[in-house]
């Protein structure tokens, strides 16, 4: 595999499922596969468990980890092409790129949607310039449109949980007091349509995500009614897809919160949320802290699923380090 931006890049997610657990059965047997090797983690957004357990994984590996906060101590980046560059930017992200680029073997790069044009946001401009210049793998820690290392890490959650061969997965809309991105549920409904299981997406009117990612998941209004029977519920919140409200919070009803009435109405669900959680707005505190809540072990997933992404991309590397790039104009 060269690069991984979304779950579908790892092939046959079964095979990709198996293949985690049993790299977590014995996560250091690889340690010769990422000698010499480094990864540059980017972050232009705030993180905890993506820097944590990338890392952690990278050193699973064998391999070197450079992390680099692009807004606390690097140079303010200019993004756009062709601006006259007498602001406050120093630098431009098409040196910024190649340059990352020199000094690692595969680039990890956390850039959200910015809501500003949904057009650019949807084009996955910033990550794509990354493809584009840096000559090296690049992998998405959560991008504009997907975060396919926590989807994946949620289908292992899932695949070690599950009492029946094909559960009811509900995914909720909850509600939030900001513009959150889609990326997490694009994501994880792009996995669960990568499954045979039972998908149900239940979300406020205008709530709609892009189609592309919906699939063949059913849509649900009501919330009760999408969660009987459910056996696992994903609690999420994001703001609208759809125009003209796209990157717009148009609901904050707290009826939506997910809370032991809630529950009650499901298989006795576990409960599922990708972290970090606001509670009492997403879910009530005897739901987050209950015996089916499996927030955590979802979350130390995230240590496996970046684990084997970063396997098959250093087993997709040829020999030596690849030869600096000259830059993008060649
Ligand atoms: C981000 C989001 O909803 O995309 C990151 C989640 C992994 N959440 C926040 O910014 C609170
Ligand atoms: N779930 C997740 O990606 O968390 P962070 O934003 O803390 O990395």
């Amino acid at each position: 595999m060269r690069h991984f931006t979304s779950i579908n890049d790892l092939g046959d997610v079964q095979a990709a499922v198996k293949e985690a657990l049993e790299i977590k059965k014995n996560r250091y047997a690889f340690q010769e596969l990422g000698k010499n090797r480094t990864a540059l983690l980017i972050f232009f957004n705030n993180s905890l468990r993506t820097r944590l357990s990338t890392q952690k994984a990278a050193m699973n590996l064998g391999m070197n980890v450079i992390v680099l906060d692009v807004n606390q101590g690097a140079w303010k980046l200019e993004t756009e092409r062709g601006v006259i560059m007498d602001g406050d930017k120093s630098e431009h992200l098409l040196e910024a790129i190649p340059v990352m680029g020199c000094y690692c073997d595969m680039i990890g790069v956390r850039s959200f949607a910015r809501f500003e044009n949904k057009e650019d946001d949807y084009n996955e401009k910033i990550l794509n310039q990354f493809i584009k210049y840096s000559g090296r793998p690049v992998f998405s820690m959560e991008a504009a449109t997907r975060h396919p290392l926590q989807s994946f890490a949620d289908l292992i959650t899932i695949e070690e949980y599950k009492k029946t061969a094909r559960p009811k997965v509900v995914m909720t809309w909850a509600p939030h007091p900001k513009a959150l991105p889609q990326a997490v549920p694009n994501s994880f409904a792009e996995t669960m349509n990568a499954t045979d299981y039972e998908f149900v997406i239940a979300q406020p009117h205008g709530y709609e995500l892009d189609e592309k990612f919906v699939g063949r998941a059913k849509v649900e209004y009501d919330q009760r009614k999408a969660l009987e029977g459910a056996d696992f519920v994903y609690a999420k919140n994001w703001s609208a897809y759809k125009d003209p409200n796209y990157g717009k919070v148009i609901c904050k009803d707290m009826d939506w919160t997910v809370d032991t009435e809630k529950m009650a109405l499901t298989n006795n669900a576990y409960f599922m949320h990708c972290l970090p959680v606001r509670r009492n707005m997403i879910v009530s505190d005897d739901v987050i802290e209950s015996p089916q809540s499996i927030v955590i072990p979802e979350a130390a997933n995230r240590e496996i699923s970046a684990q084997c992404v970063l396997k098959r991309i250093l087993e997709g590397l040829n020999g030596d380090a690849q030869p600096v790039s000259t830059g993008y104009w060649h």
